[in-house]
């Protein structure tokens, strides 16, 4: 469903009694003229929404927002993007379904939550199926991504494209992990996948599915020790208060996907639909650029907050995913899939 942009509903200032004058619709026409120019939206734009989880300056949120001034500009400002960031529309499960559905036009989401309904994603979910991000890259950038963009269709999205969101560790409030062992008992959230859950319970520890944005205050209470993510998300987040023992085990580098309602989509025309997977492709680049500078900058500051970063002995973790990957890698597709990520170099 797509939205057109209305102004706010202008209100004559009308003496009781008197009918508006020529004079007032002439008034009224320039205002809505000149709020139209202030705002930035030319009459008759067509507004599409997108969602974040993220704050604003994160660098999906200013991705996606760079994507709309790039669209804005190459449709002549027939088309904008709102982006609502910081949650405003909801937890990301709730979002996507609001994308799929048309409520919305756009949603920047992880991939995790997609496990279940496009199952390709579960291969660039598989912890340390990707060798390092180089190796990510390679693999998004190059067919193999676009086979994992085309299995959103049925689901009703189109994949505009996909963004860094570095490697994923485990963090917590009671002790430093330096081993496997070491994850013995812990309760942890985890992001809303299945292949998340086995992660953990692979690793000995406990896993708890939540909404990103409960995970503070579980931590802070002891519903639960830690949770798992990059440096950007610890930080603005807030986790590195809660939980202040970060372990850089890197278990997954799964990336970010940008989603349009494909129906939304279906109804530009082939030369906006151009235009709108050039500009998601040009975001890619910003994205990246913005990424490593705020996972550099993130990582000082929760160091500097008092964050312990420890290394913990990676081969260990690896040699325990196996039964993550004989559960949920039967699929043929899938396996095919998982043999391809590997040969790439
Ligand atoms: C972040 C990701 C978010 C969200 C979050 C989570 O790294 O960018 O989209 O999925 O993790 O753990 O819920």
């Amino acid at each position: 469903m797509l939205h057109f942009s209305k102004p706010e509903r202008f209100r004559f200032p009308r003496k009781r009694g008197n009918a508006p004058t020529l004079c007032s619709f002439a008034l009224a026409g320039l205002a809505l003229l000149a709020a139209s120019l202030m705002t930035g939206t030319a009459l008759a734009q067509t507004v599409l929404k997108s969602s974040d989880t993220h704050p604003d300056g994160y660098p999906t949120v200013e991705a996606v927002k760079y994507f709309g001034e790039l669209v804005k500009e190459r449709t002549a400002g027939r088309y904008a993007v709102e982006v609502y960031h910081s949650a405003q529309l909801g937890e990301e499960k709730d979002t996507i379904e609001q994308v799929r559905s048309g409520v919305i036009e756009l949603n920047r989401v992880s991939m995790a939550p997609f496990n279940g309904t496009v199952k390709e994603t579960i291969v660039p979910a598989l912890p340390y199926i990707f060798r390092s991000e180089d190796h990510m890259h390679k693999v998004m950038d190059g067919a193999i991504g676009d086979q994992i963009k085309a299995a959103f269709e049925p689901a009703g999205l189109v994949a505009l494209a996909f963004y860094d969101a570095g490697s994923r560790s485990f963090y917590n409030k009671q002790k430093p992990i330096n081993s496997v062992a070491d994850m013995k008992g812990l309760k942890f959230r985890v992001i809303q996948s299945d292949i998340f859950v086995d992660m953990v319970a692979a690793l000995g520890a406990n896993a708890t599915p939540m909404p990103y944005g409960e995970v503070y205050s579980a931590i802070e209470t002891g519903v639960i020790d830690g949770a798992e993510n990059n440096f950007p998300s610890y930080d603005t987040a807030k986790h590195f208060e809660v939980a202040k023992n970060f372990s850089l085990d890197e278990h997954t580098i799964l990336p970010e996907v940008f989603v349009m309602n494909k129906a939304a989509f279906d109804k530009l025309t082939p030369e906006d639909q151009a235009i709108f997977k050039q500009a998601a492709k040009d975001s890619v680049a910003k994205q990246r650029e913005l990424w490593a500078a705020k996972t550099a900058e993130s990582r000082s500051k929760v160091e500097a907050a008092g964050a312990k970063i420890t290394s913990p002995d990676k081969q260990s973790f690896i040699d325990a995913m196996k039964p993550v990957y004989e559960k949920h890698i039967t699929d043929p597709v899938l396996k095919k899939l998982v043999e391809d990520v590997q040969a790439v170099q």
